[in-house]
């Protein structure tokens, strides 16, 4: 039922001449801002500041209609099923109402049967405006705090559709996902709950099974997995079995790095009188075992992952809607972007509350390419009403979800809210609370009841951030999960050093996008830091100044914006890499990072390591690195220097790791070699001799440790850059044509700090292999661009396409 939708704008003040009273071809699924982009009525959203001529859309009520044809059988049931509307919705069949929704998160089905006529059939699908709705609900209940001045906490909606410091106001509606007509007879499987796990070496899935009836008769259930089959029968009068298959030592399924993705087909079918096949469900499924460790122990409580009984240190990133309009989100593009994450050496997806319940394509890909997913219940940053209709709404989404999710084995924590525990301590939210409900009865009472009734295979978290308990400051860094955003804040990125948390679930710095991708958004001329354009796509509080405050506490001054733009990235990437390498270099203390944030839904400058356009930042590159199995990084020690080599690799790591302290020019100044035996999944630490920690000038000098590859090579500089006694940056070049593009040969006459191609600059379709590179006297590196134009070869390796940091200096 997804073809001859027609959509109109219900006649309104806010709806602007040449839309009111006009109908237009609606895509289902989809939703009213892309018709109307489809139709050419609007101007692109993401376009410039274009976002604020559209705010009356999410005020106006919109009209969905189509008509079917439809020749009725002999079969019991005919259902209208809607698999996700959005939002606040009223389907009208034939003239007759047959059923009103007021949640996105919810699927809903609804017996038409005795509404259908032979021959053509009128569907009306009307949507009221969402914020009408949640205002309504506000001024009824009584408004609660929240961290952006929308009510989008008033409203099971998705929440950043209200807008975000990351992302723009731009209230959606309409089916955003499948409906059509599902005509059955006898019985159909309503929910299919597989729980899988591992008993010893042996597969376990428990198979709970709910039926739903049109007549009475006996049915069968019968389950099928790797060879096991199961059959259960519901007698007359029930509704819900039972079943467990046993698989003798199954290929188990492991988080991508610590072995396969083994995934087994689950078949169930649901057998009628005489054997008949009335329904048919099929997952693939992966037997693993998940554990969270959080028993107390010297440092605090830990929070850490076990799965199959290996201790995951986290290398996450925080996930939201890859775009503000969901149904352009594609298979192919949540698998281009997945596959960034992967290719980063990313090991878990942390699904944010603000956004949706990821989709089966989503998990999917995640399941296929080892991703670890925790999948928060879509709570955040506000205090949220428990009164009816919303408790209601809550437990049928989160019953849903859980149900619709289960049979994953990539989801190993469900978590119960972004930040809003911790909002209600820190943020000033009791006073004008001054009693009323804000969500603590769905985070510590409702939710972790539904988790274990539903899915006890699975660990709940109250929050994110949460410390285990009430008598906890729930962002202790010493307990559970802990967010820091006081370093993007006001702090400079050093600070992360004064932290020795157990798991970081989030801390993020920002940069703005790709150059081609600020282009094709913003007609800026010329672009500045503050031109226009970029001020609209910069949605944090006092964003610019928070970058500016980074780039003078370690950069050379920008001259101009190409500068602007390469520092500010580059400060991001720095800024992460340091974050990790410190939190890593404390394992087992800590035991995870969640770097906010993989992605974006538009182009804007933000905490991302892959922009709105699918464009990886320097920070992408970064990530890879400090990500990398085998990490190898200085840190400081009380008064000194320590080599840290860092394994999260199932095999000891042994090699010598030769450590100079060097002058600028190459010169060596101090030289020794240390041993590293690095057993799997652990640390060691090497205090460093004095000769090599400390320099004879600071500001002219650099220290190397390389330990060969895997994990190469560790830098640290003595002197910010912006102290650095740099040389002018030097090099020869080498460009040469290859298939698609051409290979860049740089070969180093001074060092070179962090050599970087933007080659998205010529062609925006151009992307290069690696970036930050640092480079001693007289070493090379080659990087390989693909392109679809032709490159020429000196506009490659010059300014503004090839940068160093040292290209700053005169
Ligand atoms: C965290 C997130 C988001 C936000 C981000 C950046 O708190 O949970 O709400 O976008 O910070 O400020």
């Amino acid at each position: 039922m997804h073809h001859g939708w027609l959509l109109e704008a219900v006649p309104g003040p806010q709806v602007p001449e040449g839309i009111a009273g006009r109908t237009l071809p609606a895509a289902v699924p989809g939703c009213v801002h892309s018709d109307l982009l489809a139709a050419g009525l609007i101007a692109d959203p993401f376009h410039d500041d274009n976002e604020r001529g559209l705010a009356w859309i999410g005020r106006t009520d919109w009209i969905y209609r189509t008509t079917f044809r439809h020749e009725p059988g002999a079969d019991d049931r005919v259902d209208l099923v809607c698999a996700g509307l959005d939002t606040v919705a009223t389907l009208t069949l034939n003239g007759v109402e047959v059923g009103r929704t007021e949640n996105m998160h919810r699927g809903y089905r609804f017996d038409v049967r005795s509404l259908l006529r032979p021959g053509d059939n009128t569907l009306v699908v009307r949507f009221d405006s969402a914020y009408r709705y949640a205002e309504a609900h506000q001024d009824r209940l009584g408004d609660r705090p929240n961290a952006y001045p929308e009510p989008f906490h008033f409203i099971r909606k998705m929440a950043c559709n209200f807008g975000w410091d990351w992302g723009p106001t731009m209230v959606t509606a309409g089916i955003w996902q499948e409906i059509g007509l599902h005509t059955w007879s006898t019985a159909r499987l309503a929910t299919v709950r597989p729980l899988v796990t591992l008993d010893g070496a042996d597969g376990r899935v428990e198979l709970r099974v709910e039926i739903e009836r049109a007549s009475g008769e006996p049915v069968t259930v019968r389950a099928a997995v790797a060879g096991v089959t199961v059959d259960a029968t519901i007698p007359a009068g029930e509704v819900a079995t039972e079943l467990t298959l046993s698989v003798r030592e199954p290929a188990r399924w492991w988080p991508r790095g610590y072995g396969e993705q083994a995934r087994h087909s689950l078949e169930v079918t649901l057998l009628g009188p005489g054997g008949r096949t009335l329904d048919s469900w099929s997952r693939r499924i992966g037997f693993r075992s998940v554990r969270l460790d959080t028993a107390p122990d010297a440092h605090g409580s830990p929070f850490a992952l076990h799965v199959n009984d290996v201790p995951v240190f986290v290398r996450g990133v925080n996930w939201i809607p890859d775009d503000v309009f969901p149904t352009r989100i594609t298979r192919g593009r949540l698998a281009e972007r997945l596959g960034q994450a992967a290719a980063a050496n990313v090991n878990l997806l942390r699904v944010w509350g603000g956004g949706r319940y990821e989709s089966d394509d989503f998990y999917d890909l995640a399941d296929e390419l080892g991703l670890l997913v925790q999948q928060d219940f879509l709570f955040a940053c506000a205090a949220y009403p428990e009164e009816e209709p919303f408790g209601a709404e809550v437990e049928a989404e989160a019953r849903e979800q859980v149900t619709r999710l289960a049979a994953h084995p990539s989801l190993v924590l469900w978590t119960g809210n972004n930040e809003n525990i911790w909002a209600w301590h820190d943020w000033d939210w009791q006073e004008p609370l001054a009693g009323r409900s804000w969500g603590r009865g769905y985070y510590l009472e409702l939710l972790p009841r539904i988790v274990a009734e539903l899915d006890p295979t699975r660990p709940y978290w109250p929050g994110s951030p949460w410390s285990g308990g009430e008598d906890v400051h729930p962002n202790d860094p010493a307990h559970g999960t802990t967010h820091i955003w006081d370093v993007w804040n006001t702090h400079d990125y050093t600070r992360y050093r004064a932290y020795l948390p157990r798991f970081v679930a989030e801390f993020g710095y920002q940069a703005p996008p790709a150059y081609a991708t600020l282009r094709r958004a913003l007609s800026d001329e010329p672009l500045a830091h503050d031109s226009p354009g970029m001020a609209h796509h910069q949605k944090a509080a006092d964003g610019d100044a928070k970058l500016q405050r980074g780039l003078d506490a370690h950069l050379p001054a920008p001259r101009d914006f190409d500068d602007w733009h390469w520092l500010t990235q580059l400060n991001q990437a720095r800024a992460i890499q340091l974050g990790v390498e410190h939190f890593r270099s404390h394992r087992p203390v800590c035991m995870g990072t969640i770097v906010w944030q993989l992605n974006d839904c538009w182009p804007v400058t933000s905490w991302s390591a892959v922009d709105g356009d699918g464009r990886r930042k320097p920070l992408w590159y970064a990530l890879r690195r400090a990500y990398a199995d085998r990490l190898l990084t200085v840190q400081p020690r009380g008064e000194g220097l320590a080599l840290v080599a860092v394994n999260d690799g199932p095999t000891d790591w042994r090699a010598s790791a030769a450590v100079t302290r060097l002058t600028l020019t190459g010169e060596p100044r101090a030289k020794t070699s240390l041993e590293l035996d690095v057993p799997a999944y652990s640390s060691v630490t090497l205090a460093l001799p004095a000769e090599l920690a400390r320099p004879d000038e600071a500001r002219h000098e650099l220290l190397v440790a390389d330990a060969g590859e895997p994990a190469g090579r560790a830098l640290w500089f003595f002197t910010e850059d912006k102290e650095t006694a740099w040389q002018p940056a030097a090099w020869d070049a080498v460009v040469e044509p290859i298939g698609d593009g051409r290979r860049v040969r740089i070969t180093a006459r001074t060092v070179l700090r962090d050599l970087t191609l933007f080659p998205d600059r010529l062609d925006p379709a151009a992307t290069v292999d690696d970036a930050l590179v640092t480079l001693l006297p007289g070493e090379s590196a080659t990087f390989t661009v693909r392109a679809r134009a032709a490159l020429d070869p000196a506009a490659l390796t010059t300014r503004p396409v090839l940068r160093c940091v040292n290209d700053l200096v005169a």
